[in-house]
């Protein structure tokens, strides 16, 4: 019997349409089957799902669906990351307005995203530029000022005089704006920041609870948070050397074991004393001048050659009042972190080892590593951070770090100057307060007002949304809001005179901080969130996203959490108690001779036994096959997701994406393993048809007993459903696609053999195509659904119930045991789970690889260590 073929372009759309009209995705907020909440990274609307989004929400779908047929009540939404800089570009490039443009972008997406055949529940989707999302947010930022969680704080920021706007450190090159190319000057500005760093110690311990979540995620979090346990230390100045009589200068160090070893002492560039001692000094002044131009970001300057300028001050070392040390003003000390000074100890610091060796100060090796001599021990080029024992130490000479650092901490807290200790131990961490404020118009507006005789004032409640203007113009460098004829004037909530509202914009990662809370109930008007639905249908149960946003967007959100919290938004400080990391869609590259990329759809690959060739299709003319790269626009190595499902299907799309590689790795997007995914779906179909013809014959009861065929196929079955099953739990969906494959080999193989079947096995064969379409239902839910129909099920295989396992079909009957002749390995066999010691030495005995191992020696004994090995001595 042949089946016509299947054809995804009929079918896929249909069904999809049937999905909406039942509106089955829907989850309910009073449904009382237990939660599950599953969730993929809300895109942001650029304009096209690329291939990346294809997997991603995938990846979540298959688990979404499984965990509806496993009866639970999920929560599988979707909506839009929408406000951003790519919206004001397009409004200057191509002059159309950023919210229709945004907009646009949004339904052609969501088309897109419809026709991958995802189960998305689109009656709670939002976007993050509606008004009456971006209300709530507004109304948050409120609380969590009226809670001392949000503050103005004045931080010196790289500004770009051209393009009128503050630059991360990221986007100064060789101190000029990344886009302008102009001078970029550092500027004392107010800005809004969230006080993230109340929570610092919060969110380092608790990232041991979060067991579902990645470990390397989880490292790169603390790595950010960035916890250094240390002592603060005041150091005398001679005062005779300072700028103004300054007496002390206090540095931060995790190493006060290494005092000994000290060298010189070193400050920022930004630290007051090097500012007043520039305000003396034109060589120093032009030195920092300098210094500053190549730019603030660490990583320049953890790379940038160590320079110095001795300041002439001379600072006292805290154990000797005769041993002076001199200040430097030094491009590797930064202002931000700890006090802006450190004291500096070659020997046993790689910066400081570089420094010295620039201006010559020598050092002295004060931790010696087990094994060296003391007497010989000398650093050169390297410095040594290792274990050892002190030395060169006076009294700390033979402790260990950890007791001299503790030593050191005690004797500096005990020892007073004025009324204070000397010392104290302080823990630093990296994190600073999350500054929010942009200088932008296309982002939610930050609802305060200046007013010169009330300071700063809150939007009051009943005025929000503070909605952005739709009449600007971006004719202008600078933040459009603040170019606005009217938009900022306004009088003053409090004392009604004249006053203007704040023009700077929230940055973009406040809109993701709590999507997925707001998701829990986007209906109500009134709050934020409706706390017992949120904490009901909260943490988000499977978080899937990119690694890119491992650390920034993961942080933020669990600070969000924490802070609704405490403005009691919500009751609980995680946000997401599994997260799983996908890997990237990569791609070869081609180039032409003349260096210019093209596309992978304009080229033909040619393959002539082991070589490869491509030629452009267009010319003939031969290209250059590139690495394997992350598909991007810049090399054009990209493959359209509509290409892909007019051509395919979406349900090919989906099994390739899933079946190819371990979702947490890249996959090679690769057009044969494409077309053997198409195959796939076809012989899915031929086999289901064939099942469904014969299992016309099956009795409609179960028959009360299964011969040996009938049982096997229904182990194969019940083997794939239980393998399959805790594989999606697990997310190891290739795996899940390897054993599906299997079993419908084995599905195969028995339809091959039974044209006209007995009873027993037509029964077991239609429970078989049951079950091999329900485990593909999640993956290719489209062709699932036509399948259920010629199986003459009832109903959607979408609302179906997960199959029940029947355990007692999956213990195996039979064992292998490796088989030893005199201790060494010689082959193994294959017995009955219930075989006797004699049933098992006479089939041991009967395999040439022992009879030839024996050689014709006489056997003397035989053990059989159960189920394990059996050991022949001859
Ligand atoms: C003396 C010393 C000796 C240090 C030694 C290290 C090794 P983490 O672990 O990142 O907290 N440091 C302190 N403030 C700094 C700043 N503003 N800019 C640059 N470096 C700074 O690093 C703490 C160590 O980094 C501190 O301990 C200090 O140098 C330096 F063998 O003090 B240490
Ligand atoms: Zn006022």
């Amino acid at each position: 019997m042949t089946a016509e073929r299947y054809n995804a372009r009929e079918s896929e759309p249909r069904w999809q349409a049937t999905w909406d009209q039942k509106a089955i995705f829907a989850s309910k907020n009073d449904d009382p089957r237990p939660k599950y909440y599953v969730l993929e990274m809300f895109p942001y609307p650029s304009g096209r799902i690329h291939i990346g989004h294809v997997r991603n929400y995938t990846l979540g779908d298959v688990l979404a669906r499984f965990m509806r047929a496993r009866g639970y009540n999920v929560l599988h939404p979707m909506g839009w990351d929408a406000f951003g800089l790519p919206a004001e570009n397009a409004a200057i490039e191509r002059k159309v307005a950023p919210k229709a443009w945004t907009y646009d972008n949004i339904a052609a997406m969501k088309k897109q995203l419809r026709s991958i055949g995802l189960s998305l529940d689109w009656s709670r989707e939002f976007a993050t530029c509606d008004p009456s999302y971006y209300k709530h947010q507004q109304k948050m930022f409120l609380d969590m000022l009226a809670a001392g969680l949000a503050e103005r704080e004045k931080r010196k920021l790289n500004w770009d005089p051209v393009d009128m706007t503050v630059l991360a450190n990221e986007q100064v090159i060789d101190g000029r704006g990344w886009r302008s190319g102009a001078v970029v000057e550092q500027r004392e500005m107010s800005q809004w920041v969230f006080k993230i760093t109340k929570y610092a110690q919060e969110l380092l311990d608790a990232l041991d609870g979060l067991d579902r979540w990645p470990d390397k995620v989880r490292l790169m979090q603390r790595n950010w948070i960035g916890r250094s346990e240390g002592v603060l230390i005041r150091f005398a100045l001679d005062p005779a050397t300072t700028p103004a009589g300054e007496s002390e200068l206090k540095i931060f160090t995790t190493r006060p074991d290494t005092l000994f070893g000290a060298k010189f002492m070193a400050i920022s560039a930004d630290h007051p004393l090097a500012q007043a001692a520039a305000a003396k000094n034109p060589k120093l002044a032009e030195f920092i001048a300098d210094i500053k131009k190549i730019g603030t970001a660490q990583s320049i300057i953890d790379t940038a050659e160590k320079q110095g300028f001795d300041t002439g001050i001379k600072a006292v070392h805290p154990f000797d009042p005769s041993w002076k040390l001199p200040v430097y003003v030094a491009n590797f000390v930064l202002m931000e972190y700890g006090t802006g000074a450190i004291f500096g100890c070659p020997a046993h610091d790689q910066r400081d080892l570089d420094f010295v060796n620039k201006y010559n100060l020598g050092n002295v090796p004060v931790v010696c590593p087990e094994g060296q001599d003391p007497k010989t021990f000398v650093i050169t080029d390297v410095a040594y951070d290792g274990d050892g024992r002190m030395i060169n130490s006076r009294f700390l000479d033979g402790m260990t770090i950890e007791a001299a650092k503790e030593e050191v901490a005690k004797r500096l807290e005990s020892e007073l100057r004025g009324n204070a200790p000397v010392g104290e131990r302080q823990v630093n961490f990296r994190l600073r307060d999350w500054g929010i404020s942009r200088q932008r118009y296309w982002g939610c507006p930050i609802p305060v007002i200046h007013c010169p005789k009330c300071d700063v004032v809150p939007v009051p409640d009943d005025q929000l949304p503070v909605t952005l203007p739709e009449d600007v113009s971006f004719d202008r460098p600078g933040n459009a809001l603040d170019h606005h004829p009217t938009w900022k004037h306004v009088s003053c909530p409090k004392c009604g005179g004249k006053a203007v509202r704040e023009t700077d914009t929230m940055d973009t990662f406040v809109d993701s901080s709590w999507y997925f809370a707001r998701f829990t109930d986007p209906w109500n008007k009134d709050a934020p969130t409706t706390p017992a639905v949120a904490n009901r249908m909260m943490p988000v149960d499977q978080y899937i996203g990119g690694v890119e946003h491992a650390i920034l967007h993961l942080l933020y959100s669990r600070f969000f959490t924490r802070a609704m919290k405490a403005t009691g938004h919500i009751d609980m400080s995680e946000p997401f108690a599994g997260m799983f990391t996908q890997g990237m869609v990569v791609h070869e590259t081609y180039q032409k001779a003349d260096g210019v990329w093209v596309t992978p759809a304009e080229v033909k690959i040619e393959v002539d036994g082991n070589a490869r060739r491509a030629v452009l299709l267009a010319t003939g003319e031969d290209v250059a096959i590139g690495p394997i790269e992350k598909m991007s626009k810049s090399k054009k190595n990209t493959v359209d997701p509509d290409d892909i499902i007019a051509s395919y299907g979406a349900d090919v799309a989906r099994w390739f994406m899933l079946s190819d590689s371990p979702p947490d790795r890249d996959v090679i997007w690769s057009d044969e393993r494409v077309q053997g995914a198409a195959r796939f779906v076809q012989r899915l179909w031929r086999l289901v048809n064939e099942s469904a013809e014969i299992a016309k014959a099956a009795p409609a009861a179960r028959p009360g007993t299964f011969g040996p065929e009938a049982q096997a196929l229904r182990k194969a079955a019940h083997g794939a459903l239980d393998k399959v099953s805790s594989g999606i739990e697990r997310l190891h969906f290739n795996v899940c696609l390897a054993h599906i494959r299997e079993f419908a080999n084995a599905l195969a193989e028995v339809l091959a053999k039974s044209d006209k079947p007995a009873a027993d096995v037509a029964w077991a064969l239609k429970e078989a195509a049951t079950i091999l379409v329900q485990l593909v239902s999640p993956m290719m839910p489209h062709l699932a659904e036509e399948c259920w129909v010629v199986l003459g099920q009832s109903g959607l295989v979408s609302e179906a119930d997960w199959p029940q396992i029947e355990r007692d079909l999956l213990v195996e009957d039979s064992v292998t045991l490796v088989v030893q002749v005199n201790g060494k390995k010689r082959g193994d066999v294959t017995v009955p789970r219930t075989a006797q010691n004699a049933e098992i030495e006479a089939a041991v005995l009967a395999l040439d690889a022992v009879k030839a191992a024996l050689d014709g020696k006489p056997v003397r004994k035989v053990i059989v260590v159960p189920m394990r090995i059996v050991n022949v001595v001859g």
